[in-house]
């Protein structure tokens, strides 16, 4: 049975996109919205300055498969402290949790980032400026399946 979203739209590989807590930078989420897009992903992009609270109403709301939460402007650590604990609470403990962008004050050693994110419950942490077409990657090897075949 695939889920039915707003419009008809098939929501079945829906995942949520946005930009946490009080960050106003949009250009990494409009690409990796054309690129997730263009992967055969059905991208619901809530956008920049978006609390949990509206990542986790999104994912509900799509049936959605995983979330991706970007920041960059070095207060990550803070806004995504919680996240997942929330997520188990609204039934979405199946759900992938991705962070990337500039997650945290100036440049730190990645592998003590990539620790505290993962010590946060994130599935995978990505560098700043890493490219979309590995989290692409990384996301059809996590949800295991063929977007070609999603659909039908
Ligand atoms: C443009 C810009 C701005 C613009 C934003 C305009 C807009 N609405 O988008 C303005 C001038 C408003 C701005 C403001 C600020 N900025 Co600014 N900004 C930049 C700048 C120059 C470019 C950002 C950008 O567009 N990059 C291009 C996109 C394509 O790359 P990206 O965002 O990194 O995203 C890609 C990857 O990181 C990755 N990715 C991102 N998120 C995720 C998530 C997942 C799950 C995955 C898989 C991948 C992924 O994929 C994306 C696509 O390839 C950067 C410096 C830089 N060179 O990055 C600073 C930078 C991000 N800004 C910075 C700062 C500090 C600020 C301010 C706090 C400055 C201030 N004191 O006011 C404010 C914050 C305002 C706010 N509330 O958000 C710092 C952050 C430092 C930190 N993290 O320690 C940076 C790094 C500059 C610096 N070197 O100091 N900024």
């Amino acid at each position: 049975m695939v889920p039915i979203g707003p419009g008809g739209k098939d929501m079945n590989n829906a995942i949520v996109l946005g930009v946490i807590g009080a960050d106003c930078h949009a250009v990494g989420n409009k690409i990796l919205d054309h690129a997730f897009s263009k992967a055969g992903f059905n991208v619901v992009n809530i956008g920049v300055l978006s609390s949990q609270e509206e990542f986790i109403d999104a994912a509900v709301e799509t049936d959605a498969k995983a979330i991706l939460v970007s920041s960059l402007y070095g207060h990550g650590e803070i806004d995504c402290k919680g996240l997942k604990d929330k997520c188990i609470e609204a039934g979405l403990e199946n759900v992938i949790l991705y962070a990337g962008g500039n997650l945290v004050v100036g440049k730190q050693d990645f592998e003590k980032v990539e620790k505290r994110f993962k010590d946060m419950g994130f599935d995978r942490v990505y560098a700043p400026g890493t490219s979309p077409a590995e989290s692409i990657s990384d996301l059809k090897d996590d949800l295991n399946f063929n977007i070609g075949t999603m659909a039908v």
